[in-house]
């Protein structure tokens, strides 16, 4: 399959037989060729979406909720088993030619410090609060309003998530 399609992308850049072509090329040029050649064709475009909020908002609830969702055969991890995060939490979902990648980051206070490191590769952030802590409210919004005042984060998408909507006694 992919000789038949080298053969093809030949014809097309250098209109002359192909096969001569190929006596010429080396075996790294022929890997380099091919490689760029599948690249091309099964790459996917990729996209880096930060999760962040404070601790206990529901981001790694969230990732993980939306891994099970979209990935079909991902059987995923019971939510009760779930921790406060220390770090960063990766996944992906793969929506046709569009591959997004979530980095989910902890949301403790101290954890907060490292959030602007990944401003610069991220192509958009969602935003999640805990929508049934009334108390922690204003501390969400501080730590909010720090990040959309990064200049890195300009002209990068962001969705805000009320969370825990499920729960009665919610903000809405
Ligand atoms: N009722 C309800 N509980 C939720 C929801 N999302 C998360 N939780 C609960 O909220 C708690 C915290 O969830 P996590 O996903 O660990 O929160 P986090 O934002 O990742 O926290 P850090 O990793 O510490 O930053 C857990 O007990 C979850 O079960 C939701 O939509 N509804
Ligand atoms: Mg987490």
């Amino acid at each position: 399959m992919f000789y038949s399609t080298y053969f093809l992308i030949l014809k097309k850049t250098r209109g002359h037989c192909p096969i001569l072509d190929l006596r010429f090329l080396n075996k790294n040029k022929m890997y380099t060729l091919l490689s760029g050649l599948y690249k091309y064709m099964f790459q996917k475009d990729e996209y880096c979406i930060l999760i962040l909020g404070l601790d206990n908002a529901g981001k790694t609830t969230f990732l993980e909720q939306t891994k099970i969702h979209f990935n079909r055969n991902y059987k995923g991890m019971s939510l009760s088993k779930i921790t406060s995060t220390v770090g960063l939490n990766i996944g992906a979902i793969d929506l046709g030619k569009v591959r997004l990648m979530f980095w989910d980051l902890g949301g403790q206070e101290e954890l907060q410090s490292l959030w602007d490191k990944y401003y610069a590769e991220s192509h958009g952030v969602i935003y999640v609060i805990d929508s049934t802590d009334e108390e922690r409210l204003s501390e969400s919004k501080k730590a909010f309003e720090k990040m959309i005042t990064s200049d890195v984060l300009d002209g990068v998408p962001i969705l805000v998530l009320a969370n825990k909507q499920d729960v009665e006694k919610r903000l809405e």
